[in-house]
This record gives C-alpha cells, sequence and structure tokens, in this order.
C-alpha cells in the first residue's frame, strides 16, 4: 500500500549556486531519512537566465522555473521561499514573501546592514502573528558537535564563559589572481571575509554560549585591492570584456569582544590564510572546563573536564555519531560520519517541524539582526577613528 504522504509544503527556491544546490539538496533529503509532519515539494526555482534556470532545475530536481523572482513569490503553489541569492536581494525579497504570508527560510548574513535587518525582523514579527515562520540559514548550529558543545556548556560542565576563540579560516581567495565574484562586491555582499564567514562564528560564538557579544574592538584589512574580471562576470562592474576591477569589502577581520556573561572573545574570519579549506575552529574555556571543535575535522568535538579525576590526560576526543547525538539516529550507525551537507538537512527537517507546529525555530530573523548589528559594530570599530593605541615605536630588535 503506497505510504501516506503527509500534507503537501510547496517550496520556491531564488537562487541555484553554491548554495542552492546545498539547499536543494537538502530538501530532496529531508523527508527521506526523517519523519516530517509535511512533505516538502520542490515546486519552482527561479533565476534570471531562462534556460541556465531550467537545467539547475533539471539537475537539482525542481518541477518548474520561473525568471521573476516575484512570480515565484504570488504563485499560490509556494508556500514557502528559500532565499539563495547574493545579501543585497535578502531584504526585498523576504519581505515581499512574508508579506504574500509564505514561510522564509534566508541564507546568511541576513542582511547586507542593520537597517534592512530591522526591516526584516519586524516583517517577520507581523507575520508570526498570522502563523508565519522565518529562519535565517546559520547551517552549523546544525552540526551534531556543535549541538553538543552547546548542551555542555548549557549543562554546566564548561562552568562560568571566560573565553571565547573563533575564527573560520579559507584560502578561496590567497591567490591573488583568483577572479572578481560578487562576494567581493560590497554593494552585493554588504561586507567581505567579515559578513561571509564572520557572521558563522559569531553566530556559533552566541549559540555555543546562549550568550551576545556586547562590545568589539576591530581591524579590518584588504589585501588585494583589484582582481580579474572572470568571463561570468564581466559586466560585474559595468565595465565588459575589462581585464581587472576593484576589489570593495575587507579580505580579513580581526576583532575582539566582550561577551554578555562578561567573558573574553577572539574572533578571526579570513579567505587567505593558506592551506586552510573551511576551518571553524571554535574554542570555548569556562571556569569547569574547554569545548573546542574544527569543522575540518567535523565528526569530533573535544571536552576537557577540569573535575574529572583523569584530567591531567588532557581532552577528551567525542567522536560524535552515536544515535545519542543530534539529528544521527536518522543517519548511520555510530562511527560513520556525517559531512558538510547535512546540516543543511538539519535544517530543512527543524525549519519543517518548526512549520507545521507554528514555534519559528532558530535562528529567527531577530537572531540574524543581532549577528547583522555586530557586524556594524565590527566595521564601525574597524574606522580610523577606532580607539587603537599605537605601540612606542622602540628600537627594532636586531637577530646576529
Ligand atoms: C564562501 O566563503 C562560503 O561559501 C560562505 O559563503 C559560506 O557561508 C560558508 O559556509 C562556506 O564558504
Amino acid at each position: 500500500m503506497a505510504h501516506d504522504l503527509p500534507p503537501r509544503l510547496g517550496v520556491g527556491m531564488i537562487g541555484y549556486a553554491f548554495m542552492g544546490k546545498a539547499h536543494s539538496h537538502a530538501w530532496r533529503t529531508a523527508p527521506r531519512f526523517f519523519e516530517l509532519p509535511l512533505h516538502p515539494e520542490m515546486t519552482v526555482l527561479a533565476g534570471r537566465h531562462e534556460s541556465a534556470a531550467r537545467a539547475a532545475a533539471q539537475t537539482l530536481g525542481w518541477d518548474g522555473v520561473e525568471t521573476e523572482w516575484r512570480r515565484l513569490v504570488e504563485r499560490d503553489d509556494v508556500d514557502l521561499v528559500d532565499i539563495c541569492s547574493p545579501g543585497d536581494t535578502h531584504a526585498e525579497m523576504a519581505i515581499t514573501a512574508l508579506e504574500a504570508g509564505k514561510h522564509v527560510l534566508c541564507e546568511k548574513p541576513l542582511a547586507n546592514s542593520v537597517a534592512e535587518a530591522e526591516l526584516m525582523a519586524a516583517a517577520a514579527e507581523r507575520a508570526a502573528a498570522r502563523g508565519v515562520v522565518a529562519m535565517v540559514g546559520f547551517t552549523y548550529r546544525r552540526v551534531p558537535a556543535i549541538q553538543l558543545a552547546r548542551q555542555l556548556v548549557a549543562d554546566g560542565r564548561v562552568g562560568t564563559v571566560h573565553h571565547v576563540r573563533a575564527q573560520y579560516l579559507q584560502d578561496w581567495l590567497a591567490d591573488p589572481e583568483a577572479p572578481l565574484s560578487w562576494r567581493l562586491d560590497k554593494q552585493k555582499a554588504g561586507s567581505g571575509a567579515l559578513g561571509d564567514i564572520g557572521a558563522h562564528v559569531i553566530d556559533l560564538a552566541q549559540f555555543i554560549t546562549g550568550e551576545s557579544v556586547t562590545g568589539v574592538a576591530a581591524i579590518l584589512e584588504t589585501f588585494v585591492h583589484e582582481r580579474p574580471v572572470a568571463a561570468e562576470f564581466s559586466g560585474l562592474h559595468g565595465t565588459a570584456g575589462s581585464a581587472r576591477g576593484p576589489v570593495t569589502v575587507d579580505d580579513a577581520a580581526i576583532f575582539v569582544g566582550r561577551m554578555s556573561g562578561g567573558g573574553l572573545a577572539s574572533f578571526e574570519a579570513t579567505r587567505f590564510a593558506w592551506g586552510r579549506k573551511n576551518a571553524i575552529r571554535i574554542e570555548v574555556n569556562g571556569s569547569r572546563g574547554s569545548v573546542a571543535f574544527d569543522f575540518e575535522d567535523m565528526n569530533v568535538l573535544h571536552f576537557f573536564d577540569a573535575a574529572d579525576p583523569a584530567a591531567e590526560a588532557g581532552f577528551r576526543r567525542v567522536v560524535v555519531t552515536d544515535p545519542a547525538h543530534a539529528y544521527i539516529a536518522s543517519w548511520w550507525p555510530a562511527g560513520h560520519g556525517l559531512g558538510y551537507e547535512h546540516a543543511f538537512t538539519h535544517q530543512v527537517v527543524d525549519l519543517v517541524r518548526g512549520i507545521a507546529t507554528h514555534e519559528n525555530p532558530a535562528p529567527t530573523f531577530a537572531d540574524g539582526l543581532q549577528v547583522q548589528r555586530v557586524l556594524a559594530a565590527v566595521e564601525d570599530s574597524s574606522t580610523a577613528n577606532s580607539a587603537w593605541t599605537a605601540v612606542e615605536h622602540g628600537q627594532p630588535v636586531t637577530t646576529h
């Protein structure tokens, strides 16, 4: 007997690049591994160029195509709009969708400015009164090892948080000849490494500790100020065919922060760390112990319990693949490991369940607004008038 499907949830996705590919995988996979109260239907993909959008829809498993995102939002067979397009489009798309009564999943960072994020959060609040759900895609929260880190802190096993040390290290722009993309254009991306990957570690620091960043002191740097204009971006700066264009965002951000519980935080976000591909490194040191995570070893969490009689043995290496760990029971037996794509599936699972129970899953647009406020504080702090104290120019150390 055919298995009766739960009520449908018509999904429309805007954009089909890297995030669109990852989200499509999640929409396809979630109902096949998790019991869902609604059945996501991959109804329509929106892309500006019809032939490319049709090819993407075919490859990624979407039933139909629209070349105007507004038509996707207006369709009666679309209940949820999944925004996977550059940051300068998020506010208009999300607000339009929410006001049309559609649930929204919006990629990170929420917006390109606090002003936009405030409008989005307000629209989400109004829509929530009508049972509409809005979520922002900080997917790394849904890595089982990150869930365990948060649980250990929440259970008091780390104690009072004294330090948060958070880095996001990549190297895909360390080659000065790597071509321009929308992520290097301030008008489209809002900022560079800061908003693109710094947003993730700000969210993770707040998620794991349950605290918020209350103040920062920052440095932003752009190492390479112009790059080749790749063929597909030849019109990026209105100079079709020109050999090179300007980089208008930061290449790296370093900042210290104060956590709401009084602890100190240090953050680093760079796409110039040769050899580091997607190294999200988070360590929390508390009065009773520490947790440490590296996404390049994403199935493992290191835990140091100062109260453990065997504490001299150092950190315990927890392989977070036991069915008792978050999400794992729906996947494989212990020790088989998950990958980058699984957190996107977990995001879909929690979103669909939240829609069915009328509970807005985190991270909400209000959570996204908080991250946006930290990003803005970092940018403000990094300006020339920030409280930067030069070190007295003592004699250079000579080494023989
Ligand atoms: C590029 O830096 C990027 O694709 C980010 O935009 C994603 O958010 C991150 O998860 C992987 O790297």
